[in-house]
């Protein structure tokens, strides 16, 4: 970050009160910025007592908590909002409707960001895709910041003076309020329904992601996903990624006559799928849109061929767990939305299948306004047993029983993860059970029950340990 002039501070403090709204992870980041670049400072927070509250840099010296403060919001210069508060909330409305300007932390990062910044969103795959460019980024001895949604505040990057390149994870609910980001290189990985509830329809989460796309000096899109392609006719230079053979120059699969699958650039084949340890043909894709990003943002193709190889994953998405009683559990209590419970069910489904094996799915959690019968046709074929959990089971069932659904697939009411595993036990003690392996892959937030998906992966491992070592 560059050293301020005391003319520039002087001007900052003169630009009026910027209000914080939200005091989670990037509130405090926030905060801790703009009071360094010598701005007012107001915070307020819905909560009486934010666990953040006694992190505030002390120059901090209006803090509203307990509700957001109508009034507070109304004496703003900007207001800069935390991803997690809906633009309709009430008094985030009425400030928007006084032309107070709203804006998110991303909006500052890439005002202030000096260096190239690779932009990723998608409704799926984005943690798993930003951390690969990362890693390819740090291997070709780039000094590089990833975070982001993510989990690390993007203004927190640039404490480092160092940073030579900026790989940022963005959510829609980043994005909305983001003008401009002039990004090096963007990308919307894919688009399937999520946040509905946020955004009201698939056209609103459409507008908001695609927002990063604007002053974006190259674009990475999907072939099998139009929704990925920027909406604005353009000169950009542009990779795609696919499951087929690419054209020259793009991202793409060959399948040679013996079966064997690789990843390609053009005619080139530039390994086999088989060397990647992060497995199913969504993940072929990820490794295609990490190195078209990595292309587009300079990185040396042999290296991100070398990192490719090396990584194993990330935690929570599809992770194996351990065998018991003849079962594979998986943990995929990443999967929050139907767009990546069908990827995991087609993934491990295809595995299963050749050996006449079905899968046991656990579904469900908070269902933030999605239509679950799309998950049927990927039911049908990979899955005998449903277990339901979570707030929003009944409805879940119900989507699901107003479809064609097969009547070989058997549904079953849960409530909780524990309950569940006491009705796997049933179901698959008899010797006609198909089921193979059990995937938890709720398709739905997790915050009814616990804190995080971490916290719902974290609690089916210990289920699973438990049993193993009951048996
Ligand atoms: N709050 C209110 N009023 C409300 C709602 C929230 O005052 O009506 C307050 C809460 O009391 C709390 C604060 O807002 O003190 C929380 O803010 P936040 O929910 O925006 O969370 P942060 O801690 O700032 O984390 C955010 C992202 N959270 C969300 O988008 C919900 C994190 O993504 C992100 O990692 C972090 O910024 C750093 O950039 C998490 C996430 O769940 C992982 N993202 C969603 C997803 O991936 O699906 C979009
Ligand atoms: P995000 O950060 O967008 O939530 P993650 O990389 O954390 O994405 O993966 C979340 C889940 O999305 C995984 O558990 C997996 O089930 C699914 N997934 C991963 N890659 C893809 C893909 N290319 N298309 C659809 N679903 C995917």
């Amino acid at each position: 970050m560059t050293t301020l002039t005391a003319t520039e501070t002087l001007l900052h403090k003169g630009s009026g009160l910027q209000v914080v709204v939200g005091l989670g992870q990037s509130g405090l980041s926030v905060a801790n910025y703009l009071t360094k670049q010598g701005y007012h400072v107001a915070v307020t927070d819905s909560q009486p007592t934010p666990a953040l509250a006694d992190q505030l840099p002390a120059a901090v010296d209006i803090r509203q908590f307990g509700a957001i403060d109508a009034e507070l919001l109304q004496q703003a210069a900007r207001i800069i909002i935390s991803p997690g508060i809906s633009l309709d909330t009430d008094v985030v409305a009425a400030a928007r409707r006084a032309n107070i300007p709203v804006v998110s932390d991303i909006q500052l990062f890439c005002e202030a960001c000096t260096v190239p910044i690779v932009a990723i969103t998608g409704s799926n795959a984005k943690s798993t895709v930003t951390t690969l460019v990362g890693q390819m980024a740090a291997d070709a001895g780039i000094n590089v910041g990833v975070g982001g949604n993510i989990g690390v505040p993007a203004l927190n990057l640039l404490a480092n003076p160092d940073m030579q390149l900026a790989v940022l994870e963005l959510s829609s609910f980043q994005l909305e309020t983001v003008t401009n980001l002039g990004a090096q290189v963007a990308t919307v990985l894919n688009m399937s329904p999520d946040h509905l509830d946020r955004h009201g329809d698939m056209l609103g989460y459409h507008q908001a992601k695609h927002r990063i796309f604007q002053g974006a000096k190259s674009v990475v899109i999907n072939r099998e996903d139009a929704l990925t392609r920027p909406l604005v006719a353009d000169n950009l230079p542009r990779l795609s990624t696919g499951i087929h053979a690419p054209d020259k120059g793009h991202y793409g699969l060959i399948t040679d006559p013996e079966g064997q699958i690789y990843l390609a650039r053009g005619t080139e084949r530039l390994l086999s799928a088989d060397k990647l340890q992060i497995k199913g043909r969504h993940n072929l894709l990820n490794a295609q849109a990490a190195l078209a990003l990595g292309e587009l943002a300079g990185l040396p193709l042999d290296s991100m061929l070398n990192t490719l190889q090396q990584f194993t994953g990330l935690e929570h998405r599809c992770q194996y767990v351990a065998t018991a009683a003849g079962l594979d559990y998986f943990n995929d209590s990443k999967g929050t939305n139907i767009g990546s419970t069908m990827a995991a069910i087609e993934g491990l489904g295809a595995v299963y299948a050749p050996k006449d094996g079905k899968l046991l799915l656990i579904l469900g959690g908070q269902g933030k306004g999605q239509q679950f019968g799309e998950l049927t046709p990927f039911i049908n074929k990979y899955v005998s047993q449903v277990l339901f959990i979570g707030e929003d089971a009944k409805q879940i069932e119900q989507h699901l029983r107003a479809t064609k659904l097969s009547d070989e697939v058997a549904l079953h009411q849960c409530q909780t993860l524990e309950s569940a595993f006491a009705t796997i036990q049933q179901v698959t003690i008899s010797s006609l059970s198909q089921v193979q392996a059990v995937l938890l892959s709720p398709a739905c937030a997790s915050f009814d029950q616990f804190s995080g998906y971490a916290a719902r992966g974290e609690h089916f491992s210990q289920l699973v340990s438990q049993l193993a070592t009951d048996i």
